[in-house]
């Protein structure tokens, strides 16, 4: 499964990301906080009081290709919070196991490795993506409307999310 991936070369998240917007992000935190959590696009993110500041939106999940038990899933995670959090992975009952990875060229051709971690500044977004950072899904028996994955942080934060089917043609991570 890994040596059969060709995948578009796409920008790669990290340059994605925009410059420094602390009082931007402090308007937002202050928001937040007045209405006692954050809400998303997709039911998202609203957490658990430990993690009322971080925002999950587009969360999307590859259906499973025919005969495959492996795919992928994406997402953009906003961190409100006022200091940095670490991404260290996910879990779902719906998977044998959860890994992050990434997308990087190797001799001209896309090839994903795992990612122990992600740091997301405060006030900035990870971006999960087709082509570049995502969360690859192994023993997946089968996905409905949706699948339920929890984001896992270094301090201890667990974020259920709920992530929408997605049929997308072809292979790909
Ligand atoms: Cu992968």
């Amino acid at each position: 499964m890994f040596n059969d991936l060709r995948i578009r070369k796409s920008a790669h998240p990290a340059s994605r990301l925009p410059a420094s917007r602390f009082l931007l992000a402090l308007g937002i935190f202050i928001a937040f906080t007045a209405c006692g959590g954050a809400t998303t696009d997709a039911g998202t993110g609203s957490g658990t009081a430990a993690a009322p500041l971080l925002v999950v939106s587009n969360a999307k999940v590859r259906g499973l290709l025919p005969g495959r038990n492996m795919t992928a899933a994406y997402f953009t995670l906003k961190n409100n919070r006022p200091a940095a959090v670490t991404l260290i992975g996910a879990k779902s009952a719906a998977a044998g196991k959860v890994e992050m990875h990434t997308v990087e060229m190797v001799a001209e051709q896309m090839r994903m490795r795992p990612l122990t971690e992600v740091l997301i500044e405060s006030g900035q977004s990870a971006t999960f993506i087709s082509g570049g950072h995502h969360l690859m899904l192994f023993d997946v028996a089968d996905i409905q409307a949706s699948m339920a994955i929890t984001l896992q942080f270094t301090d201890g934060t667990e974020l259920p999310v709920e992530f929408s089917k997605v049929d997308i043609a072809g292979g790909g991570h």
